[in-house]
């Protein structure tokens, strides 16, 4: 069995973090060998978003993706070392914040996303779905990248749900308000299924995952 490429993504305080350091224990405890990472995947980069609110939206396009670039390399180097990488946020994120969210031409946005990434995709993408009040009062009191308006955070949610009905095949919606044991069997039970089956790597131009929701959360 080959490894996996998974994201998680989702609104802020959605929950990604929490489910992907849990996936990456779980497999540890199965001894699967796995790379638990995240994006922003270079810590200054935060620094510098934080530091420089006053950016254009093209200019952080431009961050985001060369950070990406570089954490792919990366990405590239662990999947070939077998081991299953689990990213919290990774080209989604962009398309959703910069593209739906900061009204930069998406289809741009999913071309330099192509650069950036040379055509690498997961193979499951887990959307964990919370209304924006919840996720935001999730993460209250924490200093945060985003503390934009509620609008924006509808509009990255939408586009979210926008990219998951249109790549049913790759993404898996969760209802990011269920309680975490359920997320965590509905997580296991597909990541298991996806090792089961022939998919692994993902080729340059796309997932290559079967089946799936995308549809509706479950
Ligand atoms: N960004 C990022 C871009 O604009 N473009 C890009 O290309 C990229 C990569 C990242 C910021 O950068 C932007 C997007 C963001 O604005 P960040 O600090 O990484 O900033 O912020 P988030 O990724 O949003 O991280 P958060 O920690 O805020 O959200 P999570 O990871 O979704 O939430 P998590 O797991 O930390 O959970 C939050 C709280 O909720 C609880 C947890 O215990 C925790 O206390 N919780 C639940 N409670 C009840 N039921 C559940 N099911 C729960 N799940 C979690």
């Amino acid at each position: 069995m080959d490894a996996l490429f998974i994201t998680f993504e989702g609104v802020e305080g959605a929950g990604k973090t929490t489910l992907a350091r849990w996936l990456s224990e779980r497999l540890r405890q199965e001894g699967i060998p796995n790379w638990l990472t995240y994006e922003p995947w270079e810590p200054r980069l935060r620094e510098v978003l934080l530091e420089h609110s006053d950016l254009r939206r093209e200019e952080e396009l431009l961050l985001f993706l060369a950070d990406r670039a570089i954490h792919t390399r990366h990405i590239r180097v662990a999947l070939a070392e077998g081991k299953t990488v689990i990213c919290d946020r990774y080209a989604d994120s962009t398309l959703v914040y910069q593209g739906y969210a900061r009204g930069l031409d998406i289809d741009w946005v999913r071309q330099m996303n192509q650069f950036a990434t040379g055509g690498l995709q997961p193979v499951r993408t887990y959307l964990l779905d919370v209304p924006v009040e919840i996720g935001l009062t999730r993460q209250r009191e924490r200093n945060r990248i985003g503390a934009e308006e509620i609008a924006f955070h509808e509009r990255v949610r939408a586009g979210f749900l926008a990219e998951a009905q249109r790549e049913p095949q790759r993404f898996l919606v969760l209802d990011g308000t269920r309680p975490l044991p359920d997320l965590r069997e509905l997580v296991w039970a597909d990541v298991s299924r996806l090792r089961s089956s022939s998919v692994s790597v993902p080729s340059q131009n796309g997932a290559c995952a079967e089946s799936s929701s995308g549809k509706g959360a479950v």
